[in-house]
């Protein structure tokens, strides 16, 4: 996984990637660092088993940090994405981390950023709370609960 920081990097932003920031675990988890601001999942009609979360993030380290792994009971797979603009077509693709640099609100949003939730192991309703577990680069986990929103900007998947 971390070897494909680079290629991933390149996509987000054009930020320079400092591998260097990635150094050993701070005694106290990155988990404990990172502020989940209105996480939510967006509804779907109950015969679509794909879905997508989003929330803000904001990390309070002095490095940069990353989330490098998500998982929810609700999905049967999790996958950390983003969406791209590939000649004036929006597309979304999967990204091995989401970068939390120092002190920097990250937003998870649609057309960016999201987690994208598959094989949703039952139909899923408005006012809804979605579990999701948060894994942070040095092995640190976070629980949040997203509540189920309808969205008004359906994504091309
Ligand atoms: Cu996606």
């Amino acid at each position: 996984m971390k070897s494909a920081k680079s290629a991933v990097c390149s996509v987000i932003a054009g930020l320079a990637l400092g591998l260097s920031a990635v150094g050993p675990a701070a005694a106290d988890g990155v988990a404990d660092k990172v502020t989940v601001t209105d996480p939510y999942v967006r509804a779907i009609p109950p015969v679509i088993k794909t879905t997508a979360a989003f929330m803000q993030l904001q990390s309070s380290d002095d490095v940069e940090r990353f989330v490098v792994d998500a998982s929810s009971p609700a999905a049967g797979a999790v996958e950390l994405h983003m969406h791209t603009m590939d000649d004036g077509v929006m597309r979304m693709r999967r990204i091995v981390h989401i970068h939390l640099p120092p002190n920097k609100p990250v937003s998870l949003e649609p057309g960016g950023l999201h987690i994208m939730l598959f094989d949703l192991t039952a139909p899923i309703a408005p006012g809804d709370q979605i579990p999701i577990t948060l894994t942070f680069d040095d092995g640190s986990t976070r629980e949040i609960s997203a509540e189920v929103r309808t969205v008004e900007s359906m994504m091309k998947h």
